[in-house]
């Protein structure tokens, strides 16, 4: 996202200069009082509008089905992938467990990562807690009873383990299991920490995972160890995938957020005028 800071003390001046530098096009996404060898002088975050239009058009996901069940009596399968420690096991007990997340939609959630240790427990906790049918899956063959135990539910989140490219091994169990699953909707969960041109890459080897694995939507997690956000917008960008949910912090369940419009708070928008006294 192409945003820059312009400061002075005429807040009608720094507009102008932000439409000189950025085009007619430009858009204030922030205002705020800043110190300048203390005395107070204005700061503006602007960006050209169609770089927000960009985000927009290429990150909103498609809103979710209002019918969730889908036409065969299937709940709605949403699988959660990505790179090992990326917050897969946490995002999907936030989703699990927020109330109103999927409206009045009964959840459920079900594991195929046999190997973690702890994590299957992790979730099972998080389960009961919330009262939420929960299931572990080994085995392909076990994939349609556990299917029909959770045919109460309309949305069902499952957790994979994390995938080495190490492990030929465990990337074929997770294809077979996944395929079976036949997920409506695949989030590459991936730390909003990662090294840009290597999430590019993690990006597009997810994506390209054919059959029913191939990533759908982009998920970033840990936004909250960015030092102040910074470029994670930038990240989701340059990933060209649809952001329906981000995370921002280890709490379940409240550090679990609406995709665009969080993205678009790391930017500085939606923040409107800040008052408040704000050393330079
Ligand atoms: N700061 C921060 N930590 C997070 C966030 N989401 C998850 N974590 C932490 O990251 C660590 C790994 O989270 P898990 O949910 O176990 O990650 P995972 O992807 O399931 O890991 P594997 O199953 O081993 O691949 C835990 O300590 C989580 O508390 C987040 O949004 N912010
Ligand atoms: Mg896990």
């Amino acid at each position: 996202m192409q945003a820059e800071r312009f400061r002075g003390a005429d807040l009608a001046r720094l507009a102008e200069r932000a439409r000189r530098t950025m085009g007619d096009d430009v858009m204030i996404l922030h205002t705020r009082t800043v110190s300048d060898g203390g005395l107070p002088i204005f700061e503006v975050l602007a960006a050209p509008s169609s770089e927000v239009d960009r985000m927009r058009t290429l990150l909103e996901p498609v809103p979710l089905p209002t019918t969730l069940r889908r036409g065969d009596g299937r709940p709605y399968v949403i699988a959660l992938v990505g790179p090992t420690g990326a917050g897969k096991t946490t995002t999907a007990a936030k989703l699990a467990v927020r109330r109103g997340m999927f409206g009045s939609a009964r959840l459920g959630l079900l594991t195929i990562d046999t190997y973690r240790v702890g994590g299957m427990e992790q979730l099972a906790t998080y389960a009961e807690l919330a009262d939420v049918p929960f299931e572990v899956v080994y085995d392909v063959r076990e994939v349609n009873a556990a299917m029909k135990r959770l045919a109460v539910c309309d949305v069902v989140i499952v957790d994979t383990p994390g995938r080495s490219p190490a492990s030929a091994e465990l990337t074929e169990r997770w294809r077979s299991l996944l395929d079976a699953l036949a997920p409506d909707e695949v989030h590459l969960v991936m730390p909003a920490t990662l090294r840009a041109d290597l999430a590019v890459e993690v990006g597009r080897s997810y994506r390209a995972a054919g059959g029913h694995c191939g990533a759908t939507h982009l998920l970033l997690s840990k936004i909250d160890e960015v030092p102040q956000e910074l470029g994670v917008a930038d990240l989701a960008l340059s990933l060209e995938m649809p952001t329906r949910w981000l995370t921002d912090g280890q709490n379940v369940p409240a550090d679990l957020q609406t995709g665009v419009p969080r993205l678009m708070r790391t930017i500085g928008l939606g923040v409107g005028i800040e008052p408040n006294w704000v050393t330079a």
